[in-house]
């Protein structure tokens, strides 16, 4: 298959090009290294030391399959240049990883909940319209969020209501909503714009006959790498960026850095905040699938992805309990939220398709996150204190 990856350089997509050349399909990709920029501009940087932009590049020529080009760009393009760029590919399925992918960064204020959605729903917006007119054919697997339904007090389908009654809804035939999309109701101008992506990719769907998977995809942690096992560091130049700052790092790659160097776990409020998560190696794992498996040509499709559902505190006390085994000194402290959420609630999302599909969870949780503190600690010297602490309120 010939894949074109939408956000090459990014934490799934640097590893997911390395995959699917691995498993012998044709790469290509884009990528405006914004993602490098926004982290070096809140003061951050990559926990692990990343290969540079022409390194990676290197990288991808020497496999000697197809590869376009990293181009230095992703959607924010006229709609001529991202035409043509689609028609000399050619791609049998685009993965569209090229968002602003950090719910905290959207709530800083205005600028970054404008940037926010510009880049994700007029970027996936214009895809839709170059895929219209290039190549209708190919197969959209976008990365949607399982924030986008946010944490409602009932059982959370595949992405459109089932047939049976939901909570007090009563389904007869003058109100039947069987079919219809699932309501989402997300917690930050960030899920919002995935939302927005969902409502468009539908329409373009329906409309035009394109054919996509939108994939629901829980938190995300872990390297793709773990060189610990040859006493190596995980420096080669096929290690994926590993961000922990209070805007890119997800909770589990947080707490896993701050056990590294001492810190207290931050978890925040009362920690019962009950999420779906996936190790990185399995989020990889599951986006092939939806490749190598499409749904019917112009059918719209949604993918819960996720291993399990966690609350922050259990895995927040498994961190503690593999640092203190590994000997390091770990503890939990709670603090004040800076979101607005439920901090106690319902959470029973369905996430049975991928595993229909073959999914098969390649560790369990907490074998992944011994590797990983194992793998981190070699870099502890790297981290960068002062941006561990959350700093921006959603109020
Ligand atoms: N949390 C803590 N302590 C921390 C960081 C986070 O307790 O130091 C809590 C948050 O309050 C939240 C939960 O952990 O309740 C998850 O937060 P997160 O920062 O790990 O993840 P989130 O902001 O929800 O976003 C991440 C990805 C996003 C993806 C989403 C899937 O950044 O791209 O869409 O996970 S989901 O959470 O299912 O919406």
């Amino acid at each position: 298959m010939r894949v074109l990856i939408l956000g090459i350089d990014g934490y799934i997509g640097w590893p997911l090009a390395l995959h699917l050349l691995d498993k012998g399909h044709q790469v290509a990709g884009l990528d405006s290294y914004v993602r490098r920029q926004r982290v070096r501009a809140i003061g951050s940087d990559s926990l692990t030391p990343i290969a540079t932009r022409t390194d990676r590049e290197i990288i991808l020529r020497q496999s000697n399959l197809f590869i376009d080009r990293i181009a230095n760009t992703t959607l924010d393009i006229s709609q001529d240049i991202l035409n043509a760029i689609l028609r000399e590919i050619k791609p049998d399925a685009i993965v569209h990883l090229a968002e602003q992918p950090s719910a905290p960064w959207s709530m800083i204020g205005a600028a970054g909940a404008v940037r926010t959605q510009q880049q994700n729903v007029i970027g996936t917006l214009r895809l839709l319209w170059a895929m219209k007119e290039v190549c209708p054919d190919a197969h959209l697997v976008k990365l949607g969020s399982m924030g986008e339904y946010g944490t409602p007090e009932c059982n959370i389908p595949e992405g459109e209501i089932p047939g049976q009654c939901i909570g007090e809804l009563d389904f007869d035939r003058h109100c039947h909503m069987k079919g219809l999309p699932f309501p989402k109701s997300p917690g930050s101008f960030y899920h919002l714009s995935k939302v927005h992506d969902t409502h468009n990719i539908i329409f373009a769907c329906k409309n035009w006959g394109l054919t996509s998977t939108d994939i629901m995809q829980g938190v995300v942690f872990g390297l793709n790498t773990y060189d610990y096992r040859t006493a190596q560091l995980p420096n080669e130049p096929t290690v994926t960026r590993f961000d922990y700052d209070e805007y890119f790092g997800t909770a589990v790659n947080r707490f896993c850095t701050q056990a590294i160097i001492g810190h207290p776990l931050t978890v925040y409020g009362e920690g019962n905040q009950t999420r779906g998560f996936l190790p990185l190696k399995d989020s990889l794992q599951c986006i092939t699938i939806a490749l190598e498996k499409p749904p019917e040509k112009g059918e719209y499709r949604t993918l819960n992805q996720f291993e399990n559902v966690y609350t922050i505190n259990r895995l927040a006390r498994m961190v503690c309990q593999v640092s203190i085994g590994l000997g390091l000194k770990a503890e939990i402290k709670h603090i004040d939220n800076p979101r607005i959420e439920l901090e106690k609630h319902y959470y029973n999302p369905a996430h049975q398709k991928l595993f229909d599909l073959g999914y098969e969870p390649i560790t369990d949780i907490q074998e992944e996150i011994t590797d990983l503190i194992k793998t981190l600690f070699p870099y502890k010297d790297r981290v960068i204190k002062d941006v561990i602490l959350p700093t921006t309120e959603w109020r």
